[in-house]
Parts: structure tokens; C-alpha cells; sequence
């Protein structure tokens, strides 16, 4: 793996001809996504006639360490410094999952004005902040300095940066090590992730814990979930692929628990002592009786992708020939590889609405639907909207009743389309 292209300026991405975890040079591509523009790459609508940077968007599988990943590795600097939209707190069932994350680990852990709990890839404060309220002392790192900014004005003490290796050491330093690390949907996104994994090894205390959130790779091919697949997010985990990975770094999974949000995630409890658990034996069997840890798992994906495609296609295309009108919501990143693999753009779709303020008046990466607030639906009434953040339709649906009373219906993707009255 060459990681010193990727800091050379002008070199925006490269391809990975090894295993991005293990080095193993057999890597089998089973899914092929076509170039795709960067996925939170929102456009200014006064750029939308200027040529979009687009990447290859190809997914494989490692036989020696059962990573499944995709190829390209895009420059860290140019996915998530400058202008980076994803704010945590847009999502309030996402606000109540972290928020009982914290609960619960302050009922497991003696945690006082003594103790350190940081966070990677923080974001707008919004976990660590349940600790602040608890007078535990946090702090929060991330590469993203609009979202960081936010956490330091609710009083999360945040450093923008990327965490590395180097990094860690330098932490431990000034700060000392951590009670706790928490580190949700930030393991995929990184391109040296046995550095990562190195540096959290590093900050952790001897009896301290680190609490990982990924979405978990099963759910994604049951449930069909390709849109999840963009550049930012390098790996796609298994239990056994993060035993594996993990165990490299002296670091040990010793619990695990299964969680619903964004399509089914995993949580995985690692420390540096082994005492692996019951949740960990059971989930890493299941996935040896299934063949997850095999390329022949894999096979049938890239046809139930296209078949996905095929039926969203033929649904879309009926509603508009019977002259319906037809939105979207939710400018989420998995909605950019919706939109432009399946090749929907504002010939079918008239705009798509989002809470997020800071991409609303925005265009959609590839597809430049333009982000409209919410209430667009109300005052505009499509008589359809597609619903890109499907992992959130639940809470979605609810808010959205008073257009749903006056008619308008909703169309759910995964894990195959359908219609919602
Ligand atoms: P959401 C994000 O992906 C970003 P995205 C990131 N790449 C990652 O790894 C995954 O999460 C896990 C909006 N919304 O969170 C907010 C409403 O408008 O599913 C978001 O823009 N109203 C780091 O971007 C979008 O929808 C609402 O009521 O695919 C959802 O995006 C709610 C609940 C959300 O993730
Ligand atoms: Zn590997």
C-alpha cells in the first residue's frame, strides 16, 4: 500500500492493488458502481454547469483477512476537510441512540471528574456531550472544522484534526489516556486504518475500553443496502474481518451487540486483554455457517443491485408517464449513489429536501437536485417522494403526516421498492 501519493498535492485518489488491511494481494472485485461523484460533495449552484470530479466505485473482497472493500482510497483532505455537510445533529433518533450509548456506559464504568473519555470523529458534540452534562471531562477530534466548531459551542471540547498514529502519541503526551474511546462510523473512513487502530491501541488505558460503531456488512447484502457503498467509506465490516484486524494490533473484541440504526449497524467492545464473550463466539459462528468469511457470499450481489435498479427504474418511470410528480428527501450520501447509479437526476425527480441547513440551497453531487427545506413538501406537493434516508423513514414518516394526509405517498428503495401511503 502506497499512502504517500495521497499527501502529494494534485493527487486526489489512487488504487489500491492490495488488501487495505492486511496487504493480501488477492483482492476479488464482485460489485462495480461505475465513476460516481464524491457523495457529500455538495455543489453551489452557481457551479452546477462546471465538471464534477467523478471516481471509480469498485467493491472487493479479501480471501486472507474477509475485508470487503472498495478500491479507490480519495484523498482524506479532499472528502472531509472543507465545507464537509454532515452534521450529527440533524437526526434525533440519532441524538437518543448516542444518547443511551452514554447512559450506559456510565452505568458500567466508574466514571468521574478524573476520567477521560474522547471521541474520534466527534462531530458536532453530539455524543459526547451526554458525558459534559455528567461532569466527565471529554474530548472530541475531527477533521471537519464547521461540525467541530459546533461541539466547542456546546461546550465539547473539540481538536480539528485527523486522528493517526502519530497523532495518538502525541495525545497521550499532553493529555493522557482514555477511559473510554468512542469511535462511530469513522473506521471505514480511513485510509491508514492500521494506524487508526494503532492509535487507539495507544491511547487506551490498560482497563480502558473502546466503543466501535460500523454498519455491519451482513445487512448491507440482505438488505440491499449498495447506496451505503461511497467513497467515503473505505471498508465494510463483518465481525470476523474485525477480529482479525483488530487482534493484528494486540487489541481484542470482546463484545458485541447488533444495533438497527442506519440499516443495521454492529458495536463492538475492544480492549487490550482478551476475554472474548459469548455475543462475539456467536455472531463470528453464524457468519462461518453462512460463508460471509467467502467470496462465494458475494456473487449474487452485483445482479440483486441491479435488479433493485431495474424494478426503482420501472416504478419511477411509470409514475412519471401517468404524469405524477415525484421529490426526494433526504440529501444523504447513500441518496448520492442511489441517485447516480440508478442515473436519476431532475428529469425524473423536481428537488429533494433536507433538514440540514447547511445543504439546503445546495445541488446533489451527479444528479444536482436542488435542497430544499422539508416544508417544500407541504407547500409544493409532489404527488411521490423518493426516500433516499430510508434508514430514518420511520421517523421521517411520522413528521412528514401532514403531507401524507393531504395525499402525497412515499416511495421506500431498500430492500426492494416500494410504495408508502
Ligand atoms: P444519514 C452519514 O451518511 C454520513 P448519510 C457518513 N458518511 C456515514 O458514515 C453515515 O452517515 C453512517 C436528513 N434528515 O444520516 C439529515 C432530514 O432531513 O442517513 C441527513 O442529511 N430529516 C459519515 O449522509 C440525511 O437526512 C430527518 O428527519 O447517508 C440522512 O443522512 C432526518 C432523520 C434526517 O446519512
Ligand atoms: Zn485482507
Amino acid at each position: 500500500m502506497n499512502q504517500i501519493l495521497l499527501h502529494q498535492p494534485g493527487v486526489a485518489s489512487q488504487t489500491e492493488t492490495a488488501c487495505r488491511c492486511c496487504g493480501g494481494q488477492s483482492l476479488h472485485p464482485f460489485l462495480d458502481l461505475g465513476f460516481t461523484p464524491l457523495a457529500d460533495r455538495l455543489i453551489r449552484p452557481e457551479d452546477g454547469d462546471t465538471p464534477e470530479l467523478t471516481f471509480p466505485l469498485v467493491v472487493a473482497f479479501c480471501p486472507d483477512c474477509a475485508l470487503v472493500q472498495i478500491l479507490e482510497t480519495v484523498a482524506p483532505e479532499i472528502l472531509f476537510a472543507d465545507a464537509y455537510p454532515y452534521y450529527s445533529s440533524f437526526s434525533p433518533a440519532l441524538l437518543e441512540h448516542s444518547r443511551a450509548n452514554v447512559l450506559q456506559r456510565l452505568a458500567e464504568r466508574e466514571l468521574g471528574p478524573s476520567s477521560l473519555v474522547v471521541e474520534l470523529a466527534s462531530n458536532d458534540g453530539y455524543l459526547l456531550k451526554n458525558y459534559v452534562e455528567h461532569g466527565v471531562p471529554v474530548c472530541g477530534i475531527d477533521p471537519a472544522d464547521g461540525p467541530a466548531a459546533a461541539a466547542r459551542k456546546v461546550g465539547v471540547p473539540t481538536l480539528c484534526d485527523f486522528f493517526t498514529e502519530e497523532f495518538a502519541s502525541k495525545f497521550v503526551g499532553e493529555h493522557g489516556r482514555a477511559d473510554i474511546v468512542h469511535a462511530n462510523n469513522v473506521l471505514a473512513h480511513v485510509a491508514d486504518t492500521n494506524g487508526f487502530v494503532a492509535g487507539i491501541r495507544n491511547l487506551l488505558k490498560p482497563d480502558g475500553v473502546a466503543v466501535i460503531e460500523m454498519p455491519y456488512l451482513l445487512r448491507l447484502i440482505e438488505h440491499v443496502e449498495f447506496d451505503t457503498i461511497y467513497h467515503e467509506h473505505l471498508c465494510y465490516f463483518s465481525v470476523t474481518a474485525l477480529d482479525n484486524l483488530f487482534r493484528r494490533h494486540g487489541l481484542f473484541l470482546n463484545r458485541v451487540e447488533e444495533l438497527e440504526i442506519h440499516g443495521g449497524s454492529l458495536r463492538i467492545f475492544v480492549e487490550p486483554f482478551e476475554a472474548t464473550g459469548e455475543s462475539v463466539e456467536t455472531l463470528m459462528a453464524h457468519e462461518k455457517a453462512i460463508g460471509l468469511d467467502t467470496l462465494d457470499f458475494f456473487a449474487e450481489f452485483s445482479a440483486r443491485v441491479d435488479t433493485l435498479k431495474e424494478k426503482l427504474l420501472a416504478l419511477i418511470y411509470t409514475l412519471k408517464s401517468e404524469g405524477h410528480s415525484i421529490a426526494a428527501y433526504g440529501a444523504a450520501a447513500k441518496g448520492a449513489t442511489m441517485l447516480n447509479y440508478c442515473g436519476l437526476n431532475t428529469r425524473q425527480l423536481d428537488f429533494v429536501v433536507d433538514r440540514n441547513v447547511n445543504k439546503q440551497g445546495m445541488l446533489m453531487p451527479g444528479a444536482h437536485l436542488p435542497i430544499l427545506p422539508p416544508e417544500e413538501l407541504v407547500a409544493r406537493k409532489p404527488d411521490f417522494v423518493l426516500m433516499l434516508a430510508w434508514n430514518f423513514a420511520d421517523e421521517i414518516l411520522a413528521q412528514q403526516q401532514e403531507y401524507r394526509d393531504a395525499g402525497g405517498r412515499f416511495i421506500i428503495p431498500v430492500p426492494e421498492p416500494r410504495i408508502v401511503e
